[in-house]
C-alpha cells in the first residue's frame, strides 16, 4: 500500500487543527417554558458528550443562553421591571436581529462574545463575557428561540423541553426568591400577568416545531441518551467526512 503523506497541518489558537476551525457546528436549539428544566437538559447533554472518547481534535460542546440577548432597557421601561410591570417573556423582550447574526456568525465559524445576564439588575453583564469559539456542538436555549423563522430555520436540532405547568411554578418561585432576589408576591404578581400568558401565546405554539419533545425535562434520561446517541452519530459521520475530504487518496484507496 502507498503511504499518501497527509497535507502539512498546524494547530489553531484554540487546540484545533487550522483548516478545520471554519467548520459549520452542530447547532440545536432548546425551548420550553419557563423553568422547564432547559439548562439542566444542556447541562447533562453537555456532561454526557464530553465523555466521548477524544482525539487530538479535541470535541467542544458550548451552550449559550437567550437570556444574554436581553435588549438593554430604557430608564422607563427599568422603572417597570423593578415594579415587575415589563414583559421579559415577550418576543420583542430579546434582541433578535443579534440572536440572529450571532448564530450565523456561530455557524460560520466566527469566534464571539456574548455577555452573561444579570436577574438582580434585569440588565446584561457587559464585563463577564464568555467567548465561544468554533465548536462542534452549540446549544442554545432559551424560552423562545423557536419563535421566529429566520431563528427557527438555523438549528440542526430542535428540541422542547416539556414539564407540567405546576411543576414549572413550584421550581420558578423558590428560584426567583433564592437567586433572583425577589419577594413572593412579585414573584406570582409577575407569573400570572406575564410569565403564563406569554407562554400560552408564544412559547407554547412552538412545540410544534420541535424534532424531539422531551417530557419531564432533565429527569428523562432515556431521551437524554437517545439524544445524544443521535448527535454522537451525526458527529461521528461529520468526523469521517472531514477526513475523507482531507486525505482523499487514502479514502480512496480504502474504499477499494
Ligand atoms: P428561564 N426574567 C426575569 O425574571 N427578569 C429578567 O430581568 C429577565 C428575565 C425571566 C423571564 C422569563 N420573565 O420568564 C425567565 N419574567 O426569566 C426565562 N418575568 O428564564 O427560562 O430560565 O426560566
Ligand atoms: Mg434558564
Amino acid at each position: 500500500m502507498n503511504i499518501v503523506t497527509p497535507r502539512k497541518m498546524s494547530f489553531g489558537i484554540n487546540g484545533k487543527l487550522n483548516g478545520l476551525e471554519s467548520k459549520t457546528p452542530f447547532l440545536i436549539g432548546v425551548s420550553g417554558g419557563t423553568a422547564s428544566g432547559k439548562s439542566t437538559v444542556c447541562k447533562r447533554i453537555m456532561e454526557k458528550l464530553g465523555q466521548v472518547d477524544m482525539d487530538h481534535m479535541q470535541r467542544q460542546v458550548v451552550c449559550i443562553s437567550q437570556d444574554s440577548f436581553y435588549r438593554d432597557l430604557s430608564p422607563a421601561e427599568k422603572l417597570k421591571a423593578e415594579k415587575g410591570q415589563y414583559n421579559f417573556d415577550h418576543p420583542d423582550a430579546f434582541d433578535n436581529d443579534l440572536i440572529l447574526q450571532t448564530l450565523q456568525d456561530i455557524l460560520a465559524g466566527v469566534k464571539c462574545e456574548i455577555p452573561a445576564y444579570d436577574y438582580r439588575t434585569n440588565s446584561l453583564m457587559k464585563d463577564q463575557i464568555t467567548t465561544i469559539y468554533p465548536a462542534d456542538v452549540v446549544l442554545f436555549e432559551g424560552i423562545l428561540v423557536f419563535y421566529f423563522p429566520k431563528i427557527r430555520d438555523l438549528f440542526h436540532m430542535k428540541l422542547f423541553v416539556d414539564t407540567d405547568s405546576d411543576t414549572r411554578l413550584a421550581r420558578r418561585v423558590p428560584r426567583d426568591i433564592k437567586e433572583r432576589g425577589r419577594d413572593l408576591d412579585y414573584v406570582l404578581n409577575q407569573y400570572m400577568n406575564f410569565v403564563k400568558p406569554a407562554f400560552e401565546e408564544f412559547c407554547l405554539p412552538t412545540k410544534k416545531f420541535a424534532d424531539v419533545i422531551i417530557p419531564r425535562g432533565a429527569d428523562n434520561t432515556v431521551a437524554i441518551d437517545l439524544i445524544v446517541h443521535h448527535i454522537w452519530d451525526i458527529l461521528r459521520l461529520k468526523k469521517a467526512e472531514n477526513s475523507s475530504r482531507q486525505h482523499p487518496y487514502i479514502y480512496q484507496h480504502r474504499r477499494t
